[in-house]
């Protein structure tokens, strides 16, 4: 286990493949060869096994780690080297808190002592309402900054986590509120941000504040081109305090 949340700490630009949109092969090799550290598989709507077979067929094995982003029970697929599972703290239907975990364990007959050396808990604090994973989640947001601070304490400090993900998807975040959370964690737990990184200057801002940079839109609607341009704007920006924790 310690092998992968190690490796999990050197991500730095994480690229987010939704399993429910097409993806042109040219895009594809475009982020292959963009320089980012990981691939992480997930999506918050029409998600199935199939779909996630399929995109896991495209990426594994071609020089990156990939990781699936278990948002719900169909995404449960094997062959990735990580499973990460999103828990969302701000979620209005606890469902999405650890309904749809228990469920999924369930409906799973248990889940093998070993295979939890794969799996990292993400704790999620969901930022913008206008979101397909708001409205889902019935997320209470939009939050103060001393909220999505104290969500990510207990994420950190009171269960355990791991990983804060700080889920802007759609739309570019405030990096004030995110290097708070930053300081106060202090490495307690990797901070993750996603949400709008469409150019440099975002993404170097962000990468300055938070330890892992998610860009996900950018690949299906971007110019190709500029996605080692956002890997290269992260890698350039010296990483927040206790970020190589
Ligand atoms: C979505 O956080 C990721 O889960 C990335 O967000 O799609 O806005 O880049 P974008």
């Amino acid at each position: 286990m310690e092998g992968w949340r190690q490796r999990l700490r050197g991500w730095r630009h994480v690229t987010k493949l939704d399993p429910d949109r097409p993806l042109e092969d040219r895009r594809l090799e475009a982020v292959l060869a963009s320089g980012t550290d990981a691939v992480v598989l997930g999506g918050t709507l029409g998600i199935t096994a199939e779909k996630v077979r399929s995109l896991l067929a495209r990426v594994a094995g071609r020089g990156l780690p990939v990781a699936i982003e278990i948002s719900c029970p169909d995404s449960l697929v094997l062959g990735a080297d990580l499973y990460l599972v999103p828990v969302v703290l701000n979620a209005g239907d606890p469902y999405w808190t650890v309904g749809a975990h228990q469920q999924a364990i369930k409906q799973l007959g248990g889940w093998p002592a070993a295979a939890w050396q794969l799996v990292v808990p993400e704790g999620y604090v969901v930022l913008n309402p206008d979101s397909a994973v708001a409205e889902l989640t019935r997320a209470l947001c939009p939050l103060a900054a001393a909220d999505v601070v104290a969500y990510a304490s207990c994420a950190a400090g009171l269960f355990g986590m791991p990983v804060v993900y700080l889920e802007s998807s759609g739309r570019y975040g405030d990096p004030s509120v995110v290097a708070e959370v930053a300081s106060a964690l202090d490495g307690g737990a990797r901070v993750v941000y996603g949400g709008g990184i469409d150019r440099p200057e975002r993404a170097a801002a962000m990468a300055a504040v938070a330890d892992t940079v998610v860009v996900g839109n950018f690949v299906y609607e971007g110019d190709p081109v500029m996605l080692a341009d956002l890997v290269d704007a992260v890698r350039l920006t010296p990483p927040p305090r206790g970020a190589e924790g």
